[in-house]
């Protein structure tokens, strides 16, 4: 889809987040993060500055959204080892020659945020280059959490490593000591 189309998805999911819970930050992440003319889904990724208050917004917004006809089939709903929530589905906007488009929503809390918006803001590639540096660091990323002193033996991790604050996505860059790369330079 153009990306056009899929910044007035992301705020028509914003604005439904916000009536539920004011304060929410409602941000497309992947493809159109990255500044891409086209993007093959929509990637929203919620949080609340609070560190608390985007509990209980998952299962509220979905309803409304289904209720107001933008979602339209429900792929999954997974509450995963950790405390994020992915639903995956399709919504459509309204009006005329409107194409169903496939929606990825996340709701992730607020400590986890400066992973979760890397992660999901990719590319995927990029995510790969990242876990294979933090590898060499005795490090481990994915979307919850940076951690240290990760101890592997081969491809299995002996001890898990402790977890390194990472309030915001700056801080992740920091932490591997390499420059900042805005998400229009992380196709690689
Ligand atoms: N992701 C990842 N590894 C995967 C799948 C996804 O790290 N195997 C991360 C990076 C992606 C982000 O999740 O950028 C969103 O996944 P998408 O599949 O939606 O990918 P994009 O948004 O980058 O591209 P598209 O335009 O195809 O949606
Ligand atoms: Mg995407």
């Amino acid at each position: 889809m153009p990306r056009s189309e899929a910044g007035e998805i992301e705020t028509v999911v914003r604005e439904a987040a916000e009536s539920i819970q004011s304060g929410i930050i409602a941000q497309a992440c992947g493809s159109y993060r990255r500044g891409k003319a086209t993007c093959g889904d929509v990637d929203v990724l919620l949080t609340h500055p609070d560190g608390k208050s985007h509990r209980g917004v998952f299962t509220k917004l979905i309803e409304k959204l289904t209720n107001e006809g933008f979602l339209t089939d429900h792929l999954v709903s997974i509450e995963d080892s950790g405390n994020q929530k992915k639903y995956l589905g399709v919504c459509i906007l309204k009006g005329e020659n409107r194409k169903h488009r496939r929606l990825d929503i996340i709701v992730v809390p607020y400590d986890e945020y400066g992973c979760a918006l890397v992660y999901f803001t990719g590319s995927a590639h990029f995510n790969r280059s990242l876990r294979h540096m933090a590898k060499k660091m005795n490090m481990s990323l994915n979307e919850h959490a940076l951690k240290y002193g990760v101890v592997r033996k081969g491809n299995e991790k002996i001890y898990e490593g402790t977890i390194i604050p990472t309030p915001t996505e700056k801080s992740v860059f920091e932490h591997f000591k390499i420059p900042y790369r805005p998400p229009e330079e992380r196709d690689h």
